[in-house]
């Protein structure tokens, strides 16, 4: 059993799904544990995970992730939580009015620790675009607006298993999970 330090149901629910096909066990765990000020993902989720292993005693994780916009120089990125709360997609797409230039991609930071060792970590991006409008009710956040490279559909039109083929955290909980069926061995 895995515990998943997050306050972002979203995030736990995709997770599961993976940990499902691999036969695993994911718990959500409430612990808000604090955020580094930092542009790099990985010191987020090292910190937070180091940080919230020693609350649980157990094999925990945590990830970070954020969107990365190419025309605002990699905004919101690792602040994307806080400018969701604040301006919102709708803010984001107000931003890039009359940029041509759409280009942006996904990260995911996945921090696996288990009690006095050290995290190690596993990493997914998804390329893509922002559209111009929102368009979709599935997912969340940021998901309305993305378009995933080789589709027409944003995440927020696609289900979660779908989106989870392609997704940046997709690809990061299939590193883990592949991972943990190797040391199970
Ligand atoms: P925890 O820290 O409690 O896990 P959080 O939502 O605050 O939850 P982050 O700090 O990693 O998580 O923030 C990531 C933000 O990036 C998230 O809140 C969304 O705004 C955005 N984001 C990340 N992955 C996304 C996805 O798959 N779809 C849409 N937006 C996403």
């Amino acid at each position: 059993m895995i515990l998943f330090a997050t306050s972002n149901l979203h995030k736990f629910k995709e997770a599961k799904e993976i940990f499902k096909r691999y036969d695993l066990k994911i718990k959500q765990v409430g612990i808000k544990y604090p955020e580094l000020q930092s542009d790099k993902l990985e010191d987020v989720a090292k910190y937070g995970v180091e940080y919230s292993v020693q609350l649980t005693s157990a094999p925990t994780i945590v990830e970070d992730s954020g969107l990365f916009i190419e025309a605002l120089r990699g905004f919101p990125g690792p602040y994307s939580a806080f400018v969701y709360r604040t301006t919102g997609k709708e803010g984001v797409l107000r931003l890039m009015e009359n940029l041509k230039n759409r280009k942006a991609e996904f990260q995911s930071v996945i921090g696996y620790c288990e009690p006095n060792k050290k995290p190690i970590i596993f990493k997914g991006k998804v390329k893509g675009k922002i559209s111009y409008e929102i368009r979709g009710k599935f997912g969340f956040a940021f998901d309305s607006i993305f378009i995933p490279n080789g589709m027409t559909k944003t995440f927020g039109e696609i289900s979660l298993g779908e989106k989870n083929k392609f997704s940046h955290r997709g690809k990061a909980f299939r590193k883990l999970c592949q991972w943990l069926k190797q040391k199970l061995r």
